[in-house]
């Protein structure tokens, strides 16, 4: 049957039919998308919008993951001289990554090109320098590795005390020897090691690289960790530290610091060498603060009282040798009985405690610990070193 008016009804539901694919269709695609209509169905096109002439000089910029500390900052600085010289690459861009990505760090999508350094291993990485033991989070990661560290620039090295170090050895030492980069290479190693000659050079930063990695205490934002990395590039160490954005940052920590210091000096205790201090004073206390003051302990307990919360933590007193007949207590394992954990010579446990009960029979427990791995050998009772001067 065909009349005019039934062939007018199918134009129009034609149409209809027509209109309607249409907005369905835009529903699924943004207003920018081309869209091609062939044989009755739309195809997306590529997108050439302005974007696209920027696609290629993107493509050739290459994103350095660097760990948020001292070591990092020069680590990336490294690594791109590296990969400059070297792969030819002219633009980087920089992202800061601390371990708080932990949980999700496995499963983050990665920039191309990239470089990962003094940080956790990720199956993405197209150059990698690590000196971390932990850098693995699952076997998947490890195997990974094994298996591809030939093709791939992979560096994993634990005998260095920095990544910075192991970059400098491995890629850079090479392509030029620099002055400069000596110097930043020694500082990583002293810090990221906590290598300090005495603890009055770990409390007093008089060391410009001290100076600077104290100010990072203050703020650890990628603005200021990117600041600092493009002064590294330029200047030496005695020099960057006289920024006045740095002294300020520093002299504020320093300042906090001193208050702690002069609080601990007043009220910690030492029995048997073993120094003790408890506050529920909102205070900034460097780890090295009981060594400082008491020079000749063997170990600290500190505990720190914040509202509900304890922060329990024990350390040897790294320029401390124990002598052939002491044993070392190994603190990591001692604090895992607690809840805690941490390595051979400080050990670590955080925990709710209202009352302050829990807090003393931790305390107790360790004290007791340690006092019987070191009966009948102990020297003289330590005096307090600082307040003396
Ligand atoms: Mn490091």
């Amino acid at each position: 049957m065909s009349t005019p008016f039934f062939d007018i009804l199918r134009k129009i539901l034609t149409l209809l039919n027509f209109y309607n694919k249409i907005y369905k269709y835009s529903r699924r695609c943004k207003l920018t998308d081309s869209v091609l209509l062939y044989k009755g169905k739309f195809f997306k096109l590529p997108v050439l919008n302005p974007c696209d002439s920027t696609m290629k000089k993107t493509k050739n910029i290459l994103t350095v993951y660097f760990h948020n500390d001292f070591d990092g900052i020069v680590s990336a600085l490294l690594a791109t001289e590296y990969l400059s010289m070297v792969k030819g690459y002219k633009n980087f861009d920089y992202k800061v990554v601390s371990y708080d990505l932990k949980p999700k760090w496995p499963s983050l999508k990665l920039k191309h090109p990239n470089a990962i350094v003094d940080f956790l291993f990720h199956s993405q990485a197209d150059y990698w320098w690590d000196h971390h033991q932990t850098t693995f989070l699952n076997n998947y990661l490890y195997e990974y590795y094994e298996k591809n560290k030939k093709k791939k620039h992979f560096h994993w090295n634990l005998k260095y005390p920095s990544c910075a170090k192991l970059i400098y050895i491995k890629d850079v030492k090479s392509l030029l020897n620099n002055v400069h980069y000596e110097e930043l290479v020694h500082w990583s190693d002293v810090i990221d090691s906590a290598n300090y000659e005495s603890p009055e050079q770990a409390i007093e930063c008089k060391e410009p690289a001290l100076q600077i990695n104290l100010s990072m205490l203050m703020n650890k934002s990628p603005q200021y960790l990117y600041y600092l990395l493009n002064l590294f590039k330029k200047r030496p160490l005695s020099e960057v530290a006289k920024d006045l954005n740095i002294q300020e940052k520093f002299k504020l920590i320093y300042k906090k610091q001193k208050k702690g210091i002069d609080l601990f000096c007043r009220q910690a205790k030492t029995i048997d060498n073993i120094c003790i201090f408890q506050t529920s004073q909102n205070i900034i206390l460097n780890r090295y603060t009981p060594f400082y003051c008491f020079s000749n302990a063997w170990y600290s307990i500190t505990t720190l009282q914040r509202n509900d919360m304890v922060y329990l933590s024990a350390m040897k007193n790294p320029w401390k040798s124990l002598g052939k007949n002491k044993k070392l207590v190994h603190l990591g394992e001692l604090f895992r009985h607690f809840g805690g954990g941490g390595h051979r010579t400080i050990g670590t446990v955080i925990f709710k405690d209202k009352k302050g009960t829990k807090a003393k029979k931790i305390n107790e427990e360790i004290l007791g610990s340690l006092l019987s791995n070191s009966t009948g050998l102990q020297s003289k009772d330590s005096k307090r070193s600082y307040c003396a001067k």
